[in-house]
């Protein structure tokens, strides 16, 4: 191994996977005989601040605007060790989402002062935003999409200081996953699983489809290689897909399960899923003979004029129909909604409603529910607008009287507390 980089996942972010993005990019670079060190400041940071999970999780910007000096005042150690650590590195890496940039430019600042030499690249979903680069020093590097390519680049042969979407041509090349040293099971019992990177959708109010350019997946039989590796070293059998959605290729979802069963594998797995018309019933079958035990799945709205302003590419009554083969298969599921998607009228709130309601004992969960945010500032209203809150506290209200199951947590978990 020549040298070391070292990638810093910053909080405060989710605390239940161990860092994916950081644990891929150590696995590429060090296949490549790279050393790759991951500081993940957000679990060291969490245990010692002693701060209660839901502030750690709740979007907050004064929180996430003042963690970095409350840390720096009450756990200084782990900043002197990893000041230590990084001494002799040449290049430093962070991973950025919304909520830990200002973490992590002001541990880069901090880097960059006492280490001036230091080259600083920035990644994460984050770094689609690009007003941030403006904060960047000349020296440092902003990646946007993929950073398996870019990354190795900088660290061999130079690469331009903004790089955008190079993204790997062949998943199936990319090692079998390897968390370690990091041990997984301190985050949760159920390991990450990626099959596919991107969306090929492009529903209208979605910002996640502009992370990556290309959809590819891996084979079915990879994946099953992944999960007989992590099952034969950790002894688990529960795992969750961090994909925009699993069943793209009816195809693929089906070998993949037919092997599961094949294998014998017994496991459990969720993932997120999107309504499709064409959705076999077998199919809903072989995903609970194969151990799905959750899908995740992107409703959105009960009324056809919306779903098509959104660009869903189903109507109501197709979901329906999808979602009555999964009641069929006895498979559970969630669903998400959103209100206050410009151009819905009080009519079309009302059809929600009426969607919900007649189809309560076919849904078993609703999961999240979020007023519409325009990540992609593409209207002139700010959102969210108070319509689309109050529509968010009166359909609690109407879950709650027809007594219909939620996920509390994941209520409004999109929009800032101030
Ligand atoms: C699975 C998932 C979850 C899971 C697990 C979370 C986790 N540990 O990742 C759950 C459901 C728990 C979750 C929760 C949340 N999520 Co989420 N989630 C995802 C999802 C679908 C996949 C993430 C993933 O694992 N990707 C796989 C890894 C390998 O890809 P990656 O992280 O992008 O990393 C690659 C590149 O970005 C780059 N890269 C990353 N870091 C670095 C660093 C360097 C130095 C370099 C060079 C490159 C680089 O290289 C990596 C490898 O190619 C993404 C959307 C998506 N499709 O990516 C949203 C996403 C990350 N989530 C998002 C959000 C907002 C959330 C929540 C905040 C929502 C909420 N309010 O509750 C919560 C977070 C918890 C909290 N409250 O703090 C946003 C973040 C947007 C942003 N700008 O910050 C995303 C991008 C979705 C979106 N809206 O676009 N999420
Ligand atoms: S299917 Fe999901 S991830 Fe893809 S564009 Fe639609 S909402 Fe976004």
């Amino acid at each position: 191994m020549k040298e070391t980089v070292h990638i810093i996942q910053t909080p405060p972010f989710w605390l239940k996977t161990p860092p994916l993005s950081l644990i891929y990019l150590k696995n590429y670079l060090e296949n490549k005989k790279i050393g790759v060190q991951i500081h993940d400041l957000n679990s060291t940071l969490y245990k010692y601040l002693n701060y209660p999970l839901n502030k750690w999780l709740t979007l907050d910007d004064d929180f996430e605007k003042g963690l970095f000096y409350i840390a720096e005042k009450r756990a200084p150690f782990v900043f002197e060790n990893l000041y230590r650590q990084i001494q002799n590195s040449r290049v430093i890496g962070f991973s950025l989402l919304k909520r830990n940039t200002p973490f992590a430019f002001k541990l880069a600042r901090r880097i960059k002062n006492r280490f001036p030499d230091k080259k600083i690249v920035f990644g994460g979903p984050h770094t689609l935003i690009l007003k941030e680069k403006n904060k960047l020093n000349s020296a440092d590097f902003w990646i946007i999409g993929e950073g398996e390519i870019p990354l190795y680049n900088i660290l061999t042969k130079g690469e331009p200081q903004i790089t955008c979407f190079k993204e790997l041509p062949d998943l199936d090349s990319l090692p079998l996953l390897n968390f370690e040293p990091l041990n997984p099971l301190k985050y949760s019992r159920s390991l990450p699983l990626l099959s596919s990177r991107g969306c090929p959708y492009k529903c209208n109010f979605c910002s996640e489809k502009l992370l990556s350019r290309k959809f590819r997946y891996h084979s079915p039989q990879y994946i099953i290689e992944q999960i007989k590796h992590l099952i034969s070293k950790y002894k688990i059998d529960s795992f969750v897909f961090c994909d925009s959605l699993i069943n793209y290729k009816t195809q693929w979802l089906e070998e993949f399960c037919q092997l599961l069963v094949k294998n014998n594998l017994s496991i459990k797995w969720e993932a997120q899923a999107r309504i499709k018309p064409d959705f076999p019933q077998g199919l809903a079958h072989l995903l609970k003979k194969s151990g799905c035990f959750n899908l995740f799945i992107g409703l959105e709205n009960g009324s056809d004029r919306i779903l098509s302003l959104m660009n869903k590419g189903f109507s109501s009554n197709e979901a329906v129909r999808f979602f009555r083969k999964l009641k069929k298969a006895d498979l559970h599921f969630e669903i998400s909604l959103i209100f206050g998607y410009p151009h819905e009228q009080k009519k079309d709130y009302l059809k929600t409603l009426q969607f919900i309601k007649s189809n309560k004992n076919i849904i078993p969960k609703i999961a999240q529910v979020n007023p519409f945010i325009d990540y992609l500032k593409e209207f002139k209203d700010k959102f969210p607008t108070p319509q689309g809150l109050n529509k968010v506290s009166a359909f609690i209200k109407f879950l709650q009287n027809e007594k219909i199951r939620y996920t509390k947590s994941f209520i409004n978990n999109l929009i800032y507390e101030n």
